[in-house]
């Protein structure tokens, strides 16, 4: 019998099955011993097959993964915690105002899901509490994620503009909701499928590091074939382990643009025969992208030593 696991909590998991009904399930001994440095042998969004003793669901084998994304366990540094598997789509809720999110953050996360090659959107939430000017800014970002290959959209769940554009982002996929914690993540799913019920936390309430009302990660389904998996608020979101040498692999303007470089290793920083520096000096590339690139790389370098 197969399914998909929809939660964890450690010692045991929510499973949808193909018919649509959910049970509970344990892991055997033995899986969760099976030599992975990660904390944790079943993650949401997992296919599972279980065998059913009696009334009791054993995990027996976890599919092979289309790809995963992890966090570093907070106790164990060298140990990982996968937060979620097999994702079509990462989606980075954000917001200008209340709270005011650093703007590095949102390439931070492109970068990330990059790397784990899952296609990602940014959705800013809260535009019921920008003005004009601050809406005009929204739309230059936009515009400049668009030419780049990143959708994006402007929304607002208090004044119910722009869901539909969500659904039809979210059609037919597994999709990972991310954010820093009162973006609104938990309220977008609400609105989506006021079904989910997942609980909200009044912002006034929040102190600086956010509330984390979200402690787990779940996924609920929307309709028939869609899935969100609604994560804790991240307080920062950190690169994960590559190579310095890796990271400009991970802006896709710079690696169309770097056809065009002398040497194919160039890490377009002052490389003679660079083709990106001066697409970027240029005004031709959006110049966070590029600052943020030196920024990430420098942060990388530093890790390393
Ligand atoms: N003004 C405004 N407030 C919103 C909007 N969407 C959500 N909020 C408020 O933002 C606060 C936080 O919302 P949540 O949905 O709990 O945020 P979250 O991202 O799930 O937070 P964590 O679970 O802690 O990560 C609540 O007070 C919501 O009512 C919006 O479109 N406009
Ligand atoms: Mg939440
Ligand atoms: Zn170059």
């Amino acid at each position: 019998m197969t399914g998909i696991v929809l939660k964890s909590t450690g010692s045991w998991y929510r499973i949808r099955l193909e018919n649509g009904e959910e049970v509970e399930a344990r892991v055997r001994g033995k899986l969760r011993t099976s030599g992975s440095r990660n904390t944790n042998p079943v993650t949401v969004g997992d296919y599972v097959d279980m065998d059913l003793t009696g009334e009791d669901y054993a995990i027996t084998k976890v599919h092979e993964r289309k790809n995963y994304i992890i966090r570093k366990s907070t106790k164990l540094s060298k140990e990982t915690h996968i937060i979620a598997a097999n994702l079509d789509l990462a989606v980075m809720v954000t917001t200008l105002k209340s709270p005011k999110i650093k703007f590095g953050f949102i390439d931070r996360f492109l970068v990330t899901a990059e790397a784990y090659n899952v296609p990602a959107v940014i959705v800013f939430n809260k535009c019921d509490l920008l003005n004009d000017e601050e809406l005009e800014y929204l739309l230059t970002l936009q515009g400049a994620y668009r030419d780049i290959g990143y959708d994006s959209a402007l929304i607002s769940v208090h004044a119910q503009t722009g869901l539909e554009d969500i659904r039809t982002l979210l059609e037919g996929k597994i999709a990972l909701f991310s954010g820093h914690s009162g973006v609104g993540k938990s309220s977008l799913l609400n609105a989506l499928n006021p079904a989910i019920d997942a609980r909200v936390t009044d912002v006034s309430d929040f102190n600086e590091k956010g509330q984390h009302t979200t402690t787990f990660a779940e996924m609920h389904p929307l309709d028939g074939n869609s899935y969100v998996i609604d994560t804790p608020g991240l307080r920062s979101f950190g690169l994960i382990d590559m190579e310095p040498e890796e990271l400009k692999d991970f802006f896709p303007e710079m690696v169309r643009l770097s056809e065009g470089c002398k040497f194919h290793n160039c890490l377009h920083l002052n490389e003679p025969g660079c083709a990106v520096k001066p697409a970027y000096e240029e005004g031709e590339l959006p110049w966070f992208r590029y600052e943020n690139y030196c920024y990430f790389l420098d942060e990388l370098k530093d890790m390393k030593q």
